[in-house]
């Protein structure tokens, strides 16, 4: 287990947390994953979508894996999979049952069709950062050079 990823949790359609309890349960049974920290559950403002869609809950967790990046995003749409999400039924941004974001791994920084590290908008997005603080607030972004914590902080200004 070599590398450490940080992901996000979000979803809005009940049964909220359960389902996002399940996620992690998924995650950590794959083969060369671990789940070894995940922060508190919060209830969160849908960001963006249509209008009249309810709370969101919204979470963070740090990895071990010995998955590359590409992999480990396959395995975390598998379990959006598993746990009834459908891309192709949903509008952007419209509710989910449970969407997994890769907001980290490691120091990597890359950008292609599939995959862009670090998440291009966690630095924007309250419902990212606060949880992600909670468990990784000293965790340098490896594109904006600034903590987590710090991240946070620009953002609630
Ligand atoms: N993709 C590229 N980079 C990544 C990455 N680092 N992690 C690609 C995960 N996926 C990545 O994602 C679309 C495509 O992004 C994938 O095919 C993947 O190859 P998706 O999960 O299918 O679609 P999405 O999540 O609907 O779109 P998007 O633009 O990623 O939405 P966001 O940014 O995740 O926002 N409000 C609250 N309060 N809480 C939320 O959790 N979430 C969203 C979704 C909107 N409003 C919200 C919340
Ligand atoms: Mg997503």
């Amino acid at each position: 287990m070599n590398h450490v990823a940080y992901i996000g949790l979000g979803g809005n359609i009940e049964p909220r947390a359960q389902t996002l309890m399940r996620a992690l349960k998924l995650l950590n049974g794959r083969d060369g994953v671990s789940v070894r920290q995940v922060s508190n559950f919060i209830q969160t403002e849908p960001v963006g979508g249509p209008p009249e869609q309810i709370k969101y809950i919204n979470a963070a967790a740090m990895l071990i894996t010995d998955l590359e990046p590409e992999d480990m995003l396959i395995v975390m749409q598998e379990i959006e999979a598993e746990l009834g999400r459908d891309r192709k039924a949903e509008q952007r941004w419209g509710p989910r049952t449970c969407d997994l974001d890769m907001l980290m791994f490691d120091d990597v920084v890359r950008q292609s069709e599939k995959l862009t590290l670090p998440h291009p908008r966690m630095h924007e997005r309250l419902f990212v950062l606060e949880p992600l603080a909670q468990i990784a607030g000293k965790v340098v972004h490896p594109v904006l050079h600034k903590t987590v914590a710090e991240l946070l902080v620009v953002i609630r200004r």
